[in-house]
């Protein structure tokens, strides 16, 4: 493949939070690095290459404080940075983690005033989402949780949550809004343990809801991969559900801090399976990218590294469909006997009373060979550059 195949076009949904390239590079050791960006600029130079669509908290494009008059201005600039450059927002999401308010949680804070106020930020940041047209609010919910055991009731805070989502299910339907929530899953940073740490507890706490179906999940690679989980079956597992709403890709070295590296960087191996798992369950939102441009990078490195985001998934998508098309590696599959598993264990009229006594030559099943490292071997061959292109 020539280099000039791996050129982003608006067909590929690629979407950016504008808080990602606008990252100053605040960390627990040192200030900022770089200056702020306002959200309009974020958006014309993502236009420049190559997204199709923004994802914003409401204080990455206006600040907590900002006046009415302030908020309006901000907005305006961002809607006429959209209306210039043709990008969409696919996304929007609430701030309800920097304003020192919040420390304690949001949702579920144990001061009833933080918690109530917290529901009519989310409310007045949806009135914007839905008139900037976005289909997803996602929520992420990083100071829901604790560090401490007795400081947190558990199942209190669960309630509260709960609670939340069903006002706010009640607040878009009320308004006729086209908008479903994506929740994100992470298992600590800032706290030191959130609530809903994975993908697997978020699918659960949904069921509980008042509107379970305008809930889905926003799982995001390294949030995952700090809990030490396989972020491909997290998304495929979603996906079965019907409720992978929306996707965070980003790089990240295995269970340590939220490293937020660019996509394909990290677990390079991981990130083969996540755009083959994307592929194969048919999912069709927007490709979206939650990563931080690492402190060591000034402006051009910023555009750089989010240049290569979308370079890097379209690399392995590439890898992916020439591995999936591979007669070797069909027969690879063949002989592993992936297709089978698609096969019910009961035929259509059988009931358990058809296995009543069921013998097999245990023995004879136990010798057999799954053949599954060729067919890995074959996959990594692609990965690392000496099969396909
Ligand atoms: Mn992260």
């Amino acid at each position: 493949m020539t280099a000039d195949h791996y050129v982003p076009s608006r067909e590929d949904h690629f979407s950016f939070g504008i808080w990602t390239v606008g990252w100053q590079g605040v960390d627990v050791f040192g200030p900022a690095v770089r200056p702020p960006m306002a959200a309009d600029r974020a958006v014309r130079k993502l236009a420049e290459i190559g997204a199709f669509g923004v994802n914003f908290h409401d204080n990455d494009v206006f600040d907590f404080h900002a006046t009415d008059g302030e908020r309006d201005k901000q907005i305006s600039a961002f809607r006429q940075a959209l209306a210039d450059t043709g990008l969409v927002v696919t996304t929007a999401t609430t701030n309800l983690f920097g304003h020192p308010m919040f420390k304690e949680g949001a949702f579920t804070a144990n001061d009833r005033e933080v918690r109530r106020f917290a529901l009519a930020k989310v409310m007045r940041n949806l009135d914007l989402a839905a008139e900037l047209g976005a289909g997803v609010y996602v929520c992420w919910g990083g100071r829901e949780g604790a560090e401490s055991g007795a400081s947190k009731d558990v199942r209190a805070a669960l309630d509260r949550y709960k609670e939340a989502f069903d006002v706010l299910g009640a607040y878009v339907l009320d308004h006729g809004y086209g908008l479903r929530f994506a929740i994100e899953p992470k298992p600590n940073e800032p706290r030191g343990d959130i609530l809903l740490p994975t993908a697997g507890h978020a699918l659960a706490f949904i069921n509980e809801l008042e509107h379970p179906e305008l809930v889905g999940i926003n799982p995001e690679v390294g949030h995952e991969e700090m809990a030490g989980l396989n972020y491909a079956h997290a998304i495929s597992q979603a996906l079965w559900h019907g409720k992978l709403f929306h996707i965070d890709l980003n790089g990240q070295n295995g269970p340590r801090y939220d490293q937020d590296l660019r996509f394909g960087a990290g677990n390079a191996r991981g990130a083969f399976w996540v755009v083959d798992a994307l592929e194969a369950g048919g999912y069709d939102g927007p490709v979206h990218f939650d990563f931080k441009p690492p402190r060591t990078e000034d402006d051009e490195g910023v555009w750089a590294s989010a240049a290569a985001c979308m370079r890097n998934y379209l690399i392995l998508r590439d890898k992916v469909r020439a591995f999936r098309g591979d007669p070797e590696v069909q027969g690879a599959l063949a002989a592993a006997r992936v297709d089978r598993l698609a096969e019910p264990t009961l035929a259509g009229d059988e009931t358990w009373r058809d296995l009543v006594g069921y013998t097999v030559d245990a023995d004879a099943l136990g010798e057999r060979g799954m053949a599954f490292e060729r067919l890995d071997q074959l996959a990594l061959e692609y990965l690392y550059g000496v099969r396909g292109s």
